[in-house]
C-alpha cells in the first residue's frame, strides 16, 4: 500500500511538472496543486482555495474554504446567503464534501445556516451518517454551534415577489451568468459571449439556478470535493438537487480524479453523472472526454430536454487534467494553479 501511495505521487508530480514546465516550481509549492471551480464566481473561490493549497494544505480544507467565499457573497444569489428561495419563500441550501478516500458529509434543504458547506464537513466528521436533511440538519447545525440566521435578503425576497406575478418554475438556462460576474459586475455588453445572446437563453428565463462546484489536487497527490448552492429558484419546497446527493452532484476517488456539476439537478441524479464521470476515466477516459460522454448520456435518455436546459460536468484527473463539458453555450470553469490564478475558461457544449 505505501509503496503504491509513493508510486501514485511520484506519477502525478511527474506528470503535471511536465505540464507545468519550470514556472511552477518558483515558489515552494508542488506544481501538483490545482484548483477548478464551476461559473465566474469560481474565481474568487478558487483564490480563497489556493490560499490553503499554495502553504502546503489539504485539498479538503481548500475546498472548504473556496466553497464558503460564495456562500458568503451577497451578489450571488444561487448560493449561501441571499440565494433566491423556494415556491414558498424559504431559502433552502443543499451542499456536499468529499474527500478523496471516500469520507463525505452532505446537508440538503437545509434553511437559516449560512455555511451549509462547513456544517456538510460536520457530518463527514462527526457523525455516522452521510446525509442530513431539512429540520434536522438544522437542529444538527445549531447544536454544532453555528449561527441561526435569516438568510432571505430584501433583493431576493423583491425578485420572489416578482416571480409570485407569474409564478411559472421554467429553469434557465445560464442563469449564473446574470447574477454574477467575476469581477463583481453584474453581466452586460462588455461579456457578451458569456452574458446575452450567444448563451441562447431559452423561454420561460429567470434566475432559477446556480451552484459552486469545486475539485482540488494537493500538493500531497490528495483529491477532495465540495459542492454548494441554493438550488433551483423557486423549486417547491422540500425539493433536493443533485448537488448534496454523492455520485450526483459530486464525486471524488484518490485513485481517478473528481467531478462535479450544475444546471438542472434532476437530470445530474438520473443520470449518477459525477459518479458516471468518474468511472469514465477509471476506464481510460480524459477529463474531457468523461465530462462529454457524461453529457451525452442526458441527451440520449432525454432529448427533448436536454435541448431546453443546462447541465455541465467539471472534472479533474489525479494527474491534473482537467475537462468540462455543457449542454449549452455558457457553461465557464475556473482553473487556479501555482501558473495562473484567475482562469476562466468557456466550456465546449452540445448545442
Ligand atoms: C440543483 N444543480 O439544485 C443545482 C442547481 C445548479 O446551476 O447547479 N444550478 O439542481
Amino acid at each position: 500500500m505505501t509503496a503504491r501511495r509513493t508510486f501514485l505521487k511520484t506519477s502525478i508530480v511527474g506528470a503535471t511538472a511536465l505540464a507545468f514546465g519550470s514556472n511552477a516550481s518558483a515558489k515552494n509549492v508542488s506544481p501538483a496543486a490545482r484548483v477548478v471551480s464551476t461559473w465566474d464566481f469560481g474565481v474568487p473561490a478558487n483564490q480563497a482555495a489556493w490560499a490553503v493549497l499554495s502553504a502546503g494544505g489539504r485539498a479538503l480544507d481548500a475546498v472548504e474554504a473556496g466553497a464558503r467565499v460564495p456562500e458568503a457573497d451577497l451578489k450571488n444569489h444561487s448560493v449561501g446567503r441571499a440565494g433566491y428561495p423556494d415556491r414558498d419563500g424559504h431559502v433552502s441550501l443543499d451542499a456536499s464534501i468529499m474527500d478523496g478516500d471516500g469520507s463525505c458529509g452532505a446537508v440538503a434543504a437545509l434553511e437559516h445556516i449560512a455555511h451549509p458547506i462547513s456544517v456538510a464537513r460536520r457530518v463527514m466528521e462527526r457523525t455516522p451518517h452521510v446525509l442530513i436533511v431539512g429540520d434536522g440538519a438544522l437542529q444538527f447545525a445549531v447544536e454544532q454551534g453555528f449561527p441561526r440566521e435569516d438568510l432571505l435578503t430584501p433583493e431576493s425576497e423583491q425578485a420572489w415577489h416578482e416571480w409570485l406575478k407569474s409564478a411559472q418554475y421554467k429553469p434557465a438556462v445560464n442563469a449564473e451568468l446574470r447574477s454574477y460576474d467575476a469581477n463583481g459586475e453584474p453581466p452586460g455588453p462588455s461579456r457578451p459571449s458569456m452574458a446575452s445572446g450567444a448563451l441562447g437563453l431559452l423561454p420561460g428565463g429567470g434566475d432559477d439556478h446556480d451552484t459552486i462546484g469545486m475539485l482540488a489536487l494537493d500538493s500531497h497527490g490528495n483529491l477532495a470535493g465540495a459542492c454548494t448552492t441554493s438550488g433551483m429558484a423557486w423549486k417547491l419546497h422540500g425539493r433536493v438537487g443533485d448537488s448534496p446527493i454523492i455520485g450526483a452532484g459530486l464525486y471524488v476517488d484518490n485513485e481517478v480524479g473528481a467531478a462535479t456539476s450544475t444546471g438542472v439537478g434532476e437530470e445530474v441524479i438520473r443520470n449518477a453523472g459525477s459518479f458516471l464521470v468518474v468511472e469514465l476515466m477509471r476506464h481510460g477516459r480524459t477529463p474531457q472526454q468523461a465530462c462529454q460522454e457524461a453529457v451525452m448520456r442526458i441527451v440520449k435518455r432525454n432529448p427533448k430536454a436536454a435541448k431546453e436546459i443546462q447541465v455541465g460536468f467539471l472534472a479533474i484527473a489525479r494527474n491534473g487534467d482537467v475537462g468540462a463539458y455543457a449542454l449549452q453555450k455558457g457553461f465557464s470553469y475556473a482553473v487556479c494553479d501555482a501558473k495562473k490564478q484567475d482562469a476562466l475558461l468557456p466550456a465546449a457544449s452540445v448545442y
